[in-house]
């Protein structure tokens, strides 16, 4: 057995061990080649060779093990604003309120407010009443909830318009057979041959008579043969002191006679 041992490890050393020849003369190694024999035959063992050349780059070594963990960065800018969050729960009840002010109260207030409502309106129309009666007192004369007062002066249409727009009225505008009478009678306090302007013209367009306020009259009481627009120059219109009416030039100057209501 131990005979086997020992010519199995000699073999194994030729195998791993082999020499050769080479063209140069010089003895190499030949992995497995069985010429060891050859070699130590013709070359007995001279002087050890000089080192050889650098092999080649050998190949990429395999990636190194993970590195330890770098130190903390600096903090980041704020990120976007999240979803809304959920519904939180029902807060507690409050405190209870001061009691209310009830249904019949406020309906008691609003009649007490009514009732001084009243009551002013009252002093009021007692004041405008007052002033009506102080107008009548001075020639004014009065058709339904109108007036008629004249200052006694003569002006322009222009003029007049104004004097009787600066006293809070407008110029004698009778709208029916009863103004018109109250009109008249106010020219019969100023004598005969008495005459006033009233509210109308057609010197927005020649031959539609109008009042003051744009409106296209509707009661009329012009005398025979008129509006004539005599010379072509008739735009305003006077009331004569028989009620009836003449157009006449707005520079003529005439009776004021103004209205309120
Ligand atoms: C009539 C009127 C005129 C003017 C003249 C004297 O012709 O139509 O407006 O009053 O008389
Ligand atoms: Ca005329």
């Amino acid at each position: 057995m131990r005979f086997i041992q020992l010519f199995s490890f000699l073999l194994y050393g030729l195998f791993l061990n082999a020499h050769t020849v080479t063209d140069n003369g010089k003895c190499e190694d030949v992995p497995n080649t069985c010429a060891v024999i050859t070699c130590s035959a013709h070359h007995p063992s001279g002087l050890p060779g000089r080192d050889g050349r650098d092999g080649k780059e050998g190949p990429k070594g395999e990636k190194g093990e993970k590195g330890p963990q770098g130190s903390r960065g600096i903090q980041g800018p704020p990120g976007k604003l999240g979803p809304p969050g959920e519904k939180g729960e029902r807060g507690s009840v409050g405190e209870k309120g001061e009691q209310g002010v009830s249904a019949t109260s406020e309906v008691d207030v609003v009649k007490e407010q009514l009732n001084a409502f009243q009551k002013e309106l009252e002093t009021f129309q007692a004041s405008l009443m007052k002033y009506k009666k102080i107008l009548l007192f001075h020639g004014g004369k009065q058709s339904g909830d109108k007036v008629f007062v004249t200052n006694g002066l003569e002006e322009n249409f222009e003029n007049a318009q104004k004097t009787c727009k600066e006293a809070g009225g407008v110029l004698a505008t009778p709208r029916n057979a009863a103004e018109n009478s109250a009109a008249q009678e106010i020219l019969h306090t100023k004598g005969e041959s008495a005459k006033a302007f009233l509210g109308i013209s057609d010197l927005q367009v020649e031959g539609i008579f109008r009042y003051i306020s744009g409106e296209k009259i509707l009661f009329t009481n012009w005398n025979l043969g008129e509006p004539n627009n005599s010379k072509d120059n008739e735009d305003c219109v006077e009331v004569q002191d028989n009620g009836k009416w003449n157009d006449i030039p707005c520079n003529l100057l005439r009776l004021v006679i103004c209205e309120f209501q």
